[in-house]
C-alpha cells in the first residue's frame, strides 16, 4: 500500500489542514501518516482560537520512525507556523524524502494578505523550503510573498508564466499556481514543468463564492493523485475538478457551512475521477 506523510496543524474545527488531508488521502486508498505541528480549536479565521504548539514532538516522531524504517511515497507539508517548523520540514525532507515526491503547499496568505501571525520575513524563509521541494502549489498571493513582488490580480498570461519560471529557478522542478483565472467566469490552476519547459492551464466555471480550506483540499487531492500514478496534468485536473464540484455541492445546501466546504459529500465524485483518468 502506498503511504504519504503530511506535516501540518490540526485545526479541530475548520475543515482545513489535517482534518481534510487525512480523510482525502485515505479515501484515495493511500495510508496517511501525520505529523501534527500544533492543535488549534479552529483555524485562524475565527477570533479567539486556542493554540497549542507541538514543535517539540516533531523530531522525536522522526527519530522513532527512522528506527522503524518507515518510508513514504510522498512527503507533503502544509500550514507551518514558525521558522523552527520550516527547519523541521527541511529535516523531514532530508530524512524521509530522498526517494519520494516532496510537495510544499506554502499556506500563509490569500486575497493579497498574509494570514494572522505571518510576516514577510517568514514568507522569505518559506521560499527556502519551497526550493527543497519537487513540486510547490502556492496561490497567487503566496507566490507574490514568496518572490517579494507586489500582489496583482490583473496579470496577463505572460506574467503568470514569468512568476512560475521565477518560482522554479532555484529548486522545485514543478510549480502550480492555484486560483488563476485568464477569462472572466472561469477559475483554475496554471502549472509549469521546468524540466520539460511546459506550461499547462486548466480551468472550469468559477463558483460564485470562495471558501477557506480549499487550497488544502486542492493540495491533498493533487498529492494523492500523483502518488496514485496520475500524470502531473491529470493530477492538476482532478484537484481542480474536485474543488469546483465540492464548492458547487456546498452552495447547493441551504444554510450551508460558511467556514469550510462539504468535501465529505463529494468523496464519491473524487473516487470516480481517480478511476476514470487513465494511468
Ligand atoms: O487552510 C490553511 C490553514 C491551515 N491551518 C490553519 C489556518 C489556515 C488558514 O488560515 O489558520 C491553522
Amino acid at each position: 500500500m502506498k503511504k504519504i506523510v503530511t506535516m501540518q496543524d490540526i485545526s479541530c474545527v475548520g475543515k482545513c489542514s489535517l482534518t481534510v488531508a487525512l480523510p482525502l488521502i485515505s479515501a484515495a486508498g493511500i495510508e496517511t501518516a501525520v505529523i501534527p505541528t500544533a492543535v488549534l480549536s479552529t483555524h485562524t479565521m475565527f477570533s479567539g482560537f486556542t493554540f497549542h504548539d507541538l514543535t517539540d514532538q516533531v523530531r522525536p516522531i522522526m527519530d522513532h520512525w527512522e528506527k522503524e524504517k518507515f518510508a513514504f511515497e510522498a512527503v507533503y507539508t502544509g500550514y507551518l507556523g514558525s521558522f523552527e517548523q520550516l527547519d523541521l520540514a527541511k529535516e523531514l525532507f532530508r530524512r524521509f524524502g530522498k526517494n519520494s515526491l516532496k510537495l510544499v503547499d506554502p499556506c500563509m496568505a490569500d486575497n493579497g494578505k498574509l494570514y494572522a501571525g505571518f510576516t514577510e520575513e517568514f514568507a522569505r524563509a518559506m521560499k527556502y523550503l519551497c526550493d527543497e521541494a519537487d513540486i510547490i502549489c502556492p496561490n497567487l498571493t503566496e507566490a507574490s510573498f514568496l518572490l517579494g513582488i507586489p500582489y496583482n490580480t490583473g496579470y496577463a498570461e505572460g506574467d503568470i508564466q514569468e512568476i512560475l519560471r521565477r518560482l522554479t529557478e532555484n529548486g522545485a522542478a514543478k510549480a502550480v499556481l492555484t486560483g488563476i483565472s485568464l477569462k472572466k467566469g472561469e477559475l483554475g490552476a496554471y502549472a509549469y514543468d521546468r524540466e520539460k519547459d511546459l506550461f499547462y492551464y486548466y480551468a472550469g466555471a468559477e463558483e460564485p463564492e470562495h471558501f477557506h480550506g480549499t487550497g488544502d483540499i486542492w493540495a491533498s487531492v493533487f498529492c494523492a493523485s500523483m502518488v496514485n500514478g496520475k500524470t502531473f496534468e491529470e493530477a492538476v485536473r482532478i484537484a481542480c475538478d474536485y474543488v469546483r464540484e465540492t464548492i458547487r455541492v456546498t452552495l447547493a445546501e441551504p444554510g450551508h457551512n460558511k467556514y469550510g466546504v462539504n468535501f465529505e459529500q463529494t468523496i464519491p465524485y473524487l473516487l470516480k475521477k481517480l478511476e476514470e483518468s487513465e494511468a
